[in-house]
């Protein structure tokens, strides 16, 4: 029997694959069969995404599956949230693809708050303030470049703009479309009365179709490139989104904590919380997967991890980063992983003196300090978060399930298992592939529902537990 693949491409801040996958006695089978890297480049003095490299990429890694001769039925695309790009009448791009870490928002927020209350602004969408999301990067346009506003037709968020590229159609899609801080909370369309009061075209944004959605087939051109012709498929086109449809079980019991360039962690609920509560904590309301909602923050992340080895020319391992920062357990200072310095530095290791030296702590000098100063903040941060969310929900959760990349790093899941008190489970690593992966396998009609998929992705995937016995830390696997 012809096996049936489905292709997802997940993008994230770090790096991009495309990773193949199936159905097998029962369970889910994943092969990666192209990675690229991505980041950010400097552009007219902006830092910016290569978008022209990530579609070119994405055509390498189609023709790989031509060359396997593992061709998908359905294809995929998601990427990290809340960037977007512009197209003119003409479907012609207009101007940069300014990423999100660019300091053009600066102010925005002021700005829009003598226009509507951050309070107002929270009840109407139950978006948590991060100061790159959508509505400042466009409100920041409409302030230094109002003419690519005036000439624009088509607002796009990143997936949707390669999935253009790839079929020739525009659908904007509902996940991805909440990050914005545009979508009305409860009418799940965008907020066109909030678009209006800012004076940013309402036009410009389509009609929003969950995930499931077809978006076309392949152009003749990329056909004639790629060598055969698929269907692209809208997943949750937000990765956290598709990540999260990932974790693996059905146990509301439990904490997920998405881990790659940011740490995102939260529960799923089925209605959103804008109320003032829940914004004075600053979480979120995500749209997910069939009118679930992600209620969750982002935390800094291994965003400050990749930054450091960087600067340590990536000379240690894995292995060894954790050794050196275990060698530096003794170091007290305690940093506020989400301060604002840590956003996009240009040395993370100098801002982490830096804070440091700001809250009179000591400073960190070695490269281990800097590494358990880091680590331990961030696996701090996790459990002052699951405190929070037990608060607002009020409710004790007994277990978090890490996925994503930053999962394999065991000196943090230790850490966090430590600090919180709770069962950490680890995996699945490629948790936003998958994601994306059952989403068309849900459209395909190969599950019945979501929490079918969510046991298969339990039993087909290596799911490890970090314990502590005796003072000394464990992982071992549960499957
Ligand atoms: P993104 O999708 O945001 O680009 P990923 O989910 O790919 O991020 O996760 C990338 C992160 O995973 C890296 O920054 C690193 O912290 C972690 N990681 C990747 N490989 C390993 C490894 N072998 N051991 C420990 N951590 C790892
Ligand atoms: C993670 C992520 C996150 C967003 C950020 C911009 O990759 O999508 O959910 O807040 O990137």
């Amino acid at each position: 029997k012809q096996i049936k693949y489905y292709l997802a491409i997940d993008i994230g801040a770090s790096s991009g694959r495309h990773i193949l996958g199936w159905l097998e006695n029962g369970k889910i089978r994943i092969e990666e069969i192209y990675r690229f890297e991505n980041g950010l480049i400097e552009k007219n003095g902006h830092l910016c995404w290569n978008i022209d490299r990530l579609f070119s990429e994405i055509i390498n890694g189609l023709k790989k599956c031509k060359e396997l001769n593992r061709i998908p039925t359905s294809i995929g695309i998601d990427t990290w949230g809340v960037d977007f790009v512009l197209l003119d009448k003409n479907q012609q791009l207009l101007g940069d693809s300014v990423a999100y870490r660019d300091n053009r928002t600066e102010g925005m927020d002021t700005k829009i708050y003598n226009i509507i209350s951050e309070k107002e602004l929270y009840n109407r969408n139950g978006i948590q303030k991060l100061i790159f999301n959508t509505i400042y990067q466009l409100f920041a346009l409409k302030e230094t470049q109002p003419e690519l506003l005036s000439q624009a037709e088509h607002f796009l968020m990143v997936p949707e703009y390669l999935n253009f590229l790839l079929t020739g159609k525009i659908k904007n899609e509902y996940t991805n479309a909440t990050t914005t801080q545009l979508v009305n909370a409860e009418t799940q369309d965008w907020d066109y009365e909030l678009l209006e009061k800012l004076s940013i075209p309402t036009k410009i944004f389509g009609k929003l179709h969950m995930p499931k959605t077809s978006v076309g087939n392949f152009k003749q051109n990329i056909i004639d490139e790629v060598g055969f012709d698929c269907e692209v498929v809208l997943p949750a086109t937000h990765d956290t989104g598709s990540a999260v449809l990932a974790v693996p079980t059905n146990d509301d019991n439990s904490i997920y904590l998405s881990s790659g360039t940011w740490s995102l962690m939260g529960i799923e609920r089925l209605i959103p919380d804008c109320t003032e509560i829940s914004r004075q904590h600053n979480f979120t309301n995500e749209g997910g997967y069939h009118y679930r909602y992600r209620y969750l923050k982002n935390i800094m992340g291994m965003w400050m991890m990749q930054n450091v080895r960087k600067e340590f020319h990536h000379k240690y391992s894995f292995t060894e980063l954790f050794t050196l920062a275990d060698i530096a357990k003794y170091f007290p200072s305690i940093i506020d992983v989400n301060d604002e310095s840590f956003l996009a530095p240009k040395s993370m290791i100098q801002a982490v003196k830096n804070y440091c030296i700001k809250t009179n702590q000591e400073i960190p000098q070695t490269e281990g300090e800097i590494l358990y100063c880091i680590y331990n903040s961030l696996a701090k941060c996790y459990a002052d978060i699951v405190k929070e969310i037990e608060e607002v929900t009020n409710k004790t959760y007994s277990k978090i399930h890490i996925i994503g990349g930053g999962c394999q790093d065991i000196f943090l899941n230790r850490l966090t298992a430590k600090y919180t008190g709770k069962d950490v489970f680890a995996g699945p690593i490629e948790a936003t592939a998958i994601g994306n992966i059952i989403c068309q396998m849900l459209k395909a009609k190969d599950f019945q529902d979501l929490i079918e998929a969510r046991e298969t992705i339990a039993k087909s995937f290596d799911v490890r537990k970090a314990e502590i016995i005796e003072g000394r830390f464990w992982e071992y696997n549960l499957n």
